[in-house]
């Protein structure tokens, strides 16, 4: 399929749902996870990125995520944000957008109706009474607790081995049926339940488009691979 054909049949589209990954931060100078300059070649995501490591060593979690957070603080969204919010305000009753992301930059960028299922790093959580609340403290001081009950907060964030929440689930799986296009954008798809995705809206019929830097495990599957920055391919799609 070429990409005006791509293009004619996003513009005939019922409905859309886009999944986002790590690749459309890159193109904002937001680093991703895996590939040679990938945040786990430097940190190892088991001592830093599950329930184990915080129980272990609260503090070196906190440093690293502050360390992001001054990081991401600096960061504008990219014309692959604004497209993707762009097509939302086209046609808001079909559109869903679905993204791994935590940097809160499709948020930025003027996107409403979507799910971040793996959480937001401007958002804490209490470990004792479970309340989240929104912070931006930059850096935040150490270590973090919660005003109403004094426990130790965490980042709301959705570790290795933690289940996804039972809401933005079944909203997903929903989107991802429902659609008649899905767009997957920068994701390297290894990671589940996310990983899954593009297979469940292909069995229900949609057309898949992928669009990232290299070939990933989904890229068989799919109907159209791209091989390109997110920034310039999905303004340029959409
Ligand atoms: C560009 C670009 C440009 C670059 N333009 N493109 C089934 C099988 C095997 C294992 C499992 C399974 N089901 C569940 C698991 C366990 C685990 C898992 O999937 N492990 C695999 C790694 C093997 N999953 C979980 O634990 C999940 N929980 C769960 O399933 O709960 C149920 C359960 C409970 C108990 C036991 C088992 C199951 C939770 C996963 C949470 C992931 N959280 C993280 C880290 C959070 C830390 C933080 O951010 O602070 O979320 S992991 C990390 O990876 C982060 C990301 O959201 C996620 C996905 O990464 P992403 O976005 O794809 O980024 P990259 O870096 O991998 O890829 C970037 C891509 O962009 C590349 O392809 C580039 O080419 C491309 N690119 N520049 C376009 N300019
Ligand atoms: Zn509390």
């Amino acid at each position: 399929m070429s990409l005006l054909k791509a293009r004619s049949r996003i513009a005939a589209a019922r409905a859309i749902t886009v999944l986002t990954g790590a690749g459309i931060s890159a193109d904002s100078g937001v680093p991703t996870f895996r590939g040679t300059e990938g945040l786990w070649r430097s940190y190892r995501a088991e001592d830093l990125a599950t329930p184990e490591a915080f129980e272990r060593d609260p503090r070196l979690v906190w440093e690293w995520y502050n360390w992001r957070r001054e990081l991401i603080a600096t960061k504008q969204p990219n014309p692959a944000h604004l497209a993707l919010a762009e097509l939302e305000r086209s046609r808001p009753d079909t559109f869903w957008l679905i993204t791994q992301n935590v940097d809160g930059l499709h948020r930025a960028a003027g996107s409403r109706r979507l799910s971040e299922i793996h959480g937001n790093i401007w958002k804490v959580r209490c470990t004792g009474c479970a309340v989240i609340t929104d912070n931006h403290e930059v850096p935040l001081p150490l270590l973090p607790m919660c005003l109403q009950c004094g426990e130790l907060l965490r980042p709301h964030i959705v570790w290795f081995g933690e289940s996804l929440r039972e809401e933005d689930l079944r909203h997903c799986d929903e989107a991802l049926r429902d659609c008649d296009l899905l767009l997957v954008i920068g994701t390297s798809g290894v990671v589940y339940p996310a990983a899954g995705f593009a297979s469940i809206a292909k069995e229900a019929g949609a057309l898949v488009i992928e669009i990232n830097l290299e070939t990933t495990p989904q890229s068989d599957l799919v109907d159209l691979s791209l091989q390109g920055r997110a920034k310039d391919l999905v303004p340029l799609l959409l």
